[in-house]
């Protein structure tokens, strides 16, 4: 078989997948990365009342923002190495529109600032002190973001301070969100304190548009949590639209862009997780990560609910 014919007959089989899927999918949804019920549940509230997409996103990711407990977001997220929470975070919306903050300290909710740097500024990105005052300006209120318990955890690190980019489940539940609303319409979210003990200054994939998050709202969105850095160089979030743009499905997508990364000569990814979530326009859901644990959760058909993700690595 030749390549082009080969190329037509596997776009048609995704597409005759797409078609028979779309009977099934049902609009609106929210699909965001790991164990986060509660941030679907109020992007879903939003979506179905009829908000858009952007609310629904920025909303839902503010839910594990504000959440103490949760330590590799907002307030109460993991320090760098030297003691200090700084956020990445990024929004995207239906009209291909983006903004975003990097190194982002004292405010607790990033992804709103990211909002704002989108929609009040002509710029997408807004890094450290430039980007805390302008949250200022824009009615933030400035608040402590080291809690007890994250300054007990880097106290106990730095007996050691041994930096081990070794990804688990604790240390790793950035929140990735993407919906669609009853419009059609595609937006999507990211937000983080990126990696615990990171270098004072270390920007993750989170808040890099196209790294960490992509949307275009003709094709789909995707968006990833893991090490940053693997993300960064594989320009993962970008690749798995274009991959779906090509007639891939959502979840062959996430499949090849974790293949791009295992597959690199000398790749060590037996020692990190990359996860990546993605849907379409027809409002299909693909998840796929390196190692096993990596978890999804979905509301749609008026259903919340958390699946643990299809993985690479099955040899224990
Ligand atoms: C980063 N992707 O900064 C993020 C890490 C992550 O929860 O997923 N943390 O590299």
């Amino acid at each position: 078989m030749s390549i082009g014919s080969y190329l037509n007959s596997y776009v048609k089989t995704s597409a005759d997948e797409s078609k028979k899927n779309k009977r099934k999918a049902k609009l609106p949804l929210v699909v965001a990365t790991w164990n986060v019920k509660f941030a679907t549940s109020k992007a879903w509230d939003i979506l179905i009342n009829g908000g858009s997409a952007l609310d629904a996103v920025e909303q839902g990711c503010r839910v594990e923002e504000a959440n103490e407990k949760g330590q590799s977001v907002g307030k109460g997220g993991l320090p760098d190495r030297d003691g200090q929470v700084t956020l990445d975070a990024c929004i995207m919306n239906a009209e291909g529109n983006a903004g975003s903050v990097v190194y982002l300290k004292n405010i607790t909710h990033a992804v709103s600032v990211a909002r704002k740097v989108m929609e009040d500024t002509p710029h997408v990105m807004l890094a450290g002190k430039g980007a805390e005052e302008f949250a200022l300006t824009k009615g933030f209120k400035k608040e402590k973001l080291l809690t007890d318990a994250s300054k007990k955890s880097w106290e106990k690190w730095t007996k050691t301070s041994e930096y081990k980019p070794i990804i688990n489940i604790e240390n790793h539940d950035t929140i990735g969100m993407l919906a669609i609303d009853q419009q059609g319409d595609i937006c999507g979210a990211c937000t983080t304190s990126g990696l615990a003990y990171k270098m004072n200054g270390r920007v993750g994939d989170s808040p890099i548009i196209g790294a960490g998050l992509f949307v275009d709202n003709e094709v789909g969105g995707a968006v990833a949590t893991g090490l940053g850095e693997e993300v960064v160089k594989s320009v993962g979030s970008f690749l798995i639209v274009e991959l779906m743009r090509q007639g891939k499905t959502p979840q062959q997508a996430c499949e090849e862009a974790i293949k791009r990364i295992v597959q690199k000569p000398n790749s060590d990814y037996k020692n990190f997780q990359v996860g990546y979530i993605a849907i379409n326009k027809l409002g299909e859901i693909g998840a796929y990560s390196i190692h096993q644990w990596f978890s999804v959760t979905k509301f749609q058909n008026g259903r919340n609910h958390t699946t643990q993700s299809d993985y690479f690595n099955k040899n224990y």
